[in-house]
């Protein structure tokens, strides 16, 4: 297990690696969200003093081996299947806590029946759902998130309604099965927003303890290289085009729907 890093200001710590980060170099693009919600969820694991009682289930995808960088056990699912996975994990290890990390195309795509099944059980782990609106890993090709006249390298002139349908929204269909517990939207394009998202886990975990049901959390999130962007252009389009249909908020609270979503407003951080 790596040694953790600390920095200091020559007076008091400012800022430490958490053990439950390993010393991998990530190899996600620079500004990808990717990175940033690994880091905040191993800080929960971490803080929480879960590192030895968490497994993860890692995605196909951009994220396929987010096993590296997590100092945790982690078990790797094949496409779409990591709810599958992650229901005999839980099963057969139920004090364990459990945790899915998937994107859209791994979640909303290729495993959309794994986990409105596993929604619909009610097991009792955590689904971290990165919500980028393409398949990052494959050249950006069209997720079901996609937006309406979104341009991806499957799509060239934008997809449309007529051929490929509206973007689905798969975090609002699962919050309607009883089985769901916590069910929130959050992103991680801005400090506030992180500490939201640190929050949102933080619950999900104590959700899971108390064995309440499934728990997801929808992380609004970017692809710069995708989207052929800067991080910085990235995280001003996500906030003007990707919040207008996919609202931050809580969505489902202790297993009742939130009548009218909480919107935070994301506008002052930007620059
Ligand atoms: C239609 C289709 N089915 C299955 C695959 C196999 N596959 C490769 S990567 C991937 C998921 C990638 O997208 P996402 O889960 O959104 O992760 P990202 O790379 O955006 O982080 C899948 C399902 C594929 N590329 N296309
Ligand atoms: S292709 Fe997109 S999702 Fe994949 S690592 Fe790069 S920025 Fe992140
Ligand atoms: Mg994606």
């Amino acid at each position: 297990m790596a040694d953790a890093q600390v920095l200091t200001n020559g007076m008091e710590t400012v800022w430490e690696k958490p053990r439950t980060l390993s010393e991998t170099r990530m190899h996600y693009c620079p500004g990808c969200g990717h990175g940033v919600v690994h880091k905040v969820l191993m800080e929960v694991i971490n803080d929480m003093g879960l590192q030895d009682k968490t497994i993860g289930v890692a995605p196909v995808g951009c994220s396929v081996i987010a096993y590296n960088y997590m100092n945790i056990d982690m078990q790797e699912a094949a496409h779409g299947r990591a709810t599958a996975v992650a229901t005999g994990v839980k099963r057969v290890l139920p004090d364990k806590l459990v945790f899915t990390y998937q994107g859209d195309g791994d979640l909303a795509a290729i495993g959309t029946a794994e986990t409105i099944h596993a929604c619909n059980r009610g097991e009792n782990f955590l689904i971290i759902f990165i919500n980028n609106a393409i398949y990052g890993m494959t050249g950006g090709q069209m997720a079901p998130t996609s937006l309406l006249g979104m341009v991806t390298s499957t799509t060239p002139e934008g997809r449309q309604i007529e051929t490929q349908g509206h973007p689905i929204k798969i975090t609002e269909m699962v919050a309607t099965l009883p089985g769901t517990y916590y069910i929130t939207r959050q992103s991680i394009h801005t400090p506030t927003t992180v500490r939201h998202f640190k929050k949102a886990v933080e619950k999900a975990f104590k959700h899971q303890m108390e064995k309440k049901g499934t728990c997801l959390i929808e992380v609004v999130s970017n692809c710069p290289s995708g989207w052929k962007m800067t991080p910085l252009e990235a995280n001003k389009w996500l906030d003007q085009n990707m919040f207008p249909i996919f609202p931050p908020g809580d969505i489902k609270v202790d297993g009742k729907l939130v009548e009218k979503k909480q919107v935070i407003s994301q506008k002052k951080e930007i620059k």
